[in-house]
């Protein structure tokens, strides 16, 4: 379908095309659809921006990934259909491996995954081939890499499921996840959950890694300060605001139009 550049939310109608034919051909799961229909429900609710929350929580992943000494980035249907060329940016810049890891696995899906990230920039690529198992977690999704995620001090976990970032967390691993809901198991394990939208989350992580890459007592400042409870308190506080302004009638966004 060609969407019109005027129309008013023609970038989120953009998203949901990308996804759509994704799933076609093959990178995407029905369920994915499914998942991307809630995340845009809580965006409207922040204002589809990103929350100065998140924006401290993105500084913070940030921080972290620059002071990994094995970062990993996971890659599943959803990023590789939204962002693939922000996911290879990143793992470039940080440096850090990428890893196709899905919960509605199959060797065909990893395989087309990994071709849209090669596609999009990546040299390597972990997926295919697994040859380790995160412990405690029975789905597929515990299919993974020694030398990937098996092995990472940090993970970035964009659009997981509660159950594997658990499991990281319980291996010692620093979490770090992308998910609009703040009340997710993903978003309450994850050791820096940031609750923001994906592409805006990608890029934001992004520019803080250049930044913090040349300042790295900053980094380590940042590492030492930042508190997960705190930031997903203000998270509930700029929700909370949202939703008081909207009550009173203030605060509906221009960019906020209903399709
Ligand atoms: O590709 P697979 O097989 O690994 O499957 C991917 C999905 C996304 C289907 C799988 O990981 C899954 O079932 O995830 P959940 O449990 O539905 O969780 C996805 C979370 O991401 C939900 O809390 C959504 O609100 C959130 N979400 C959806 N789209 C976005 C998002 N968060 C940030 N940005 C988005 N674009």
């Amino acid at each position: 379908m060609k969407i019109p550049k005027s129309h008013p939310r023609y970038e989120s109608l953009r998203r949901r095309e990308r996804l759509v034919a994704a799933w076609r051909d093959g990178v995407v799961v029905p369920e994915g659809l499914i998942a991307h229909g809630r995340g845009e429900a809580l965006d409207y609710l922040f204002g589809e921006e990103t929350s100065a929350p998140a924006l401290v929580a993105e500084k913070a992943a940030a921080a972290y990934l620059v002071r990994a000494t094995h970062p990993v980035i996971s890659v599943n249907g959803n990023v590789a259909a939204l962002a693939a060329r922000q996911a290879v940016q990143l793992a470039k810049a940080i440096p850090a491996r990428i890893e196709v890891n899905l919960f509605h696995r199959s060797e065909v899906r990893v395989r087309a995954i990994v071709r849209r990230l090669e596609r999009a920039g990546a040299e390597e690529v972990l997926g295919p081939h697994p040859d380790a198992r995160i412990p405690g977690l029975e789905s597929r999704r515990a299919l993974t890499h020694r030398k990937g995620i098996h092995s990472a001090d940090v993970v970035l976990v964009p659009l997981e499921d509660g159950d594997r970032a658990e499991a990281l967390v319980r291996m010692g691993k620093i979490v770090i996840s992308v998910d609009l809901n703040p009340l997710s198991r993903t978003s309450q394990a994850a050791t820096v959950p940031v609750v923001d939208e994906l592409t805006r989350a990608l890029p934001n992580i992004l520019k803080f890694t250049r930044e913090l890459k040349r300042d790295t007592a900053e980094a380590s400042r940042l590492v030492r300060t930042y508190r997960k409870a705190g930031n997903l308190r203000a998270v509930h506080s700029f929700l909370n605001w949202r939703l008081r302004n909207l009550a009173q009638g203030r605060g509906q966004r221009r960019r906020i139009r209903h399709v």
